[in-house]
């Protein structure tokens, strides 16, 4: 089962260019193995009607019909591949306008951690490599840097942003299943990158609500 929003985005895309690419070779393979053993070599083969002579200009071969039939075959694909590809990119471009009371979270890189930064109303909460959220529910991530350019990826979400000091990049998502998935740096940020993981948690409601309300300062 997928784990998140954007991993059913992108693997529903991924299965389109999968899907398409297999049909295309079917046919182009199996033209190839038919062409090439209808029109083998044999001893009665002789040169066809339209083999280029020195000296003089061959005559046009083939017909229009087959250019046009490929021409729009191929337009066809491409279009679906344009149309899945932006479908997919708006989707993960737009997160959606209201998202719950602790569900918009604040992400800062730093050399070599992650803060996450929660408000929720009375005082900000402050998480260091670990990034709690609720399950089923619309997640809204601001990410930032307080240093040098870092790179927020989750693995098995298939999903990431730049972290750029003094800008601002929003991505979201909407977590399925419960657990802990692995979050790291993609961006060459200096001797430590290697070292510079998290882990999103994702929780039950019941449990993520109960330590976002808790009047504990974590
Ligand atoms: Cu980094």
């Amino acid at each position: 089962m997928a784990v998140s929003s954007t991993q059913v985005q992108f693997d529903s895309l991924f299965g389109l260019f999968t899907y398409l690419a297999i049909a295309v070779s079917i046919v182009v393979f199996g033209l190839l193995i038919y062409f090439i053993v209808k029109y083998r070599e044999r001893p009665s083969s002789r040169q066809p009607d339209d083999t280029p002579i020195l000296g003089r200009i061959p005559p046009s071969r083939g017909h229009a019909r087959s250019v046009v039939l490929t021409v729009s075959l191929s337009t066809i694909i491409l279009v679906a591949l344009i149309i899945g590809s932006f479908g997919a990119i708006d989707n993960i471009l737009t997160p959606p306008q209201n998202v719950c009371q602790g569900c918009a979270i604040e992400v800062i890189a730093h050399q070599f951690y992650w803060e996450f930064k929660y408000d929720n109303g009375t005082k900000p909460y402050r998480t260091l490599d670990i990034l709690r959220v609720p399950v089923e529910e619309n997640i809204r991530l601001n990410v930032t840097s307080a240093d040098v350019f870092h790179d927020l990826g989750i693995i098995g979400y298939s999903i990431k942003t730049d972290a750029i000091p003094g800008r601002t990049n929003t991505i979201w998502f909407y977590p399925n299943t419960t657990g802990n998935f692995t979050i790291q740096c993609f961006e060459l940020c200096g001797s430590g990158h290697a070292t510079m993981k998290g882990i999103l948690m994702v929780m039950s409601q019941a449990a993520y609500f109960a330590w976002y309300n808790s009047t504990v300062v974590h």
